[in-house]
Order: C-alpha cells, then sequence, then structure tokens
C-alpha cells in the first residue's frame, strides 16, 4: 500500500520493480534519438546529472533560464514521443496515489553516475501545480532529500530504490527537494547508475 511522506505525497515501494527492465528498454530507445546530455544553468555551470525527455514538452536549462520546450535544442527536432509503457506506468501509480486522470505530457530521463548530485530546488517550470509529478527510481539506490516550502526548512531523508515510484501532489507540489551524491555501486540493470524518471503535465 502506498505510504503517506506528508499529506499530497505518497511513496509506493516497489512500484515499478517487474516493469524495470522493459522502462530501461524504452529509456535506451529514447536516448538513442535524444542522447543523455549535461545541461548548463543560467549561471554557466554543466550540471552534474545527465538528462534528456520524451514526450511533447522536455524540460531544458541553457544561458537564457529553464523553461518546457516542444523541440530538443541539441537536435531541431521534436522530442521522442513517449513511450506508451511509460506514460501508463506513470498515470496507474498516479491513480495508486488518488491522482486519477493523471496523463504527463513530459517525461525527463535523469541520469546520475557516482558522485552526481541535485542541490534543493522547486519544480516550477509547469503551467499549472494542481497535477501531481511521478518519479520512478530505478538502478542504484540514492539518498533523496525532502524539504519544506522554503529553502531554509529542514530536509528530512529517504532512501529511493530501483523500482520506487513517488507521487508528490497538492499540499507536497511546491517542496523544496534534491539527490544526495550517489555513491558507488553495480546494479545488474544500470552498471554504476541511477536512473530517474519524473512525468509531469506541462503544458
Ligand atoms: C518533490 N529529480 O527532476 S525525483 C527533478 O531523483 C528532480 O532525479 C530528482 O527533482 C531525481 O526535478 C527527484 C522526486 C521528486 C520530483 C519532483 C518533486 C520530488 C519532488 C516535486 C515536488 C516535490
Ligand atoms: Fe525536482
Amino acid at each position: 500500500p502506498p505510504e503517506v511522506l506528508e499529506p499530497g505525497a505518497l511513496v509506493l515501494r516497489g512500484f515499478a520493480l517487474d516493469q524495470a527492465a522493459d522502462l530501461l528498454r524504452a529509456v535506451g530507445q529514447v536516448a538513442a534519438q535524444a542522447p543523455l546530455r549535461h545541461l548548463v544553468t543560467p549561471g554557466g555551470l554543466g550540471m552534474s546529472v545527465a538528462m534528456t525527455n520524451c514526450g511533447a514538452l522536455g524540460w531544458v536549462s541553457d544561458r537564457s533560464g529553464y523553461r518546457y520546450d516542444p523541440i530538443d535544442p541539441d537536435s531541431g527536432q521534436p522530442w521522442p514521443a513517449m513511450p506508451a509503457r511509460l506514460r501508463q506506468l506513470a498515470g496507474d501509480a498516479a491513480q495508486a496515489a488518488g491522482y486519477p486522470g493523471f496523463v504527463p505530457d513530459a517525461c525527463l530521463v535523469n541520469r546520475y553516475a557516482p558522485g552526481t548530485r541535485l542541490s534543493l530546488h522547486q519544480d516550477r517550470d509547469e503551467g499549472n501545480y494542481a497535477h501531481p509529478i511521478v518519479s520512478v527510481s530505478l538502478g542504484i539506490a540514492a539518498m533523496f532529500l525532502w524539504g519544506g516550502a522554503q529553502r531554509a526548512d529542514k530536509a528530512r531523508r529517504m532512501a529511493l530504490m530501483h523500482g520506487d515510484v513517488v507521487v508528490w501532489g497538492g499540499p507536497a507540489r511546491l517542496r523544496f527537494h534534491g539527490v544526495l551524491p550517489l555513491p558507488d555501486g553495480s546494479h545488474p540493470l544500470t552498471g554504476a547508475h541511477r536512473i530517474n524518471l519524473t512525468f509531469r503535465k506541462a503544458g
């Protein structure tokens, strides 16, 4: 059963476990068309997380800022379509967490190598905060940081393991969050990496 983290936020431990290999195959097909890359922040630093997208909209960052874009700036082509099994999994997880009817139009693929971290931030580039965000963890486990409504609020730590799905909606939608540096390790499906899929309704 889903475990409530706080009102609006639920973790579904192992929800994606039986589909993990299929999901990673689909991610491989996406990355063959739209390769993983290190985006540059508006401040000019390269992000340590490697990213790509599938779906009608993709999250991108460059010197001019953050945005959702229908075009992959590296190829000049639309992002690869969101594979049906990915969209289906996100919808099923949202439903299991109490958010029926979630149809994501953006799937951000984050790849963490050993030492890669994601500093504390909010997800606020989406058009409508009424929709939840669904996140799927695959491969090496990471320590997730989950804070409050203010950057300075004390953050809790939670291990996110292969196959775990987290749904963030309602009052939890704008929580500060991040990921601690990925430990060294080896996973049969992802090697030294962690792959995180983040599904959003961005448009
Ligand atoms: C809590 N990704 O892509 S997923 C991101 O593991 C991002 O790659 C992390 O933060 C990762 O923006 C965390 C869990 C997550 C995603 C979105 C959230 C937690 C969230 C939105 C609001 C609150
Ligand atoms: Fe985020």
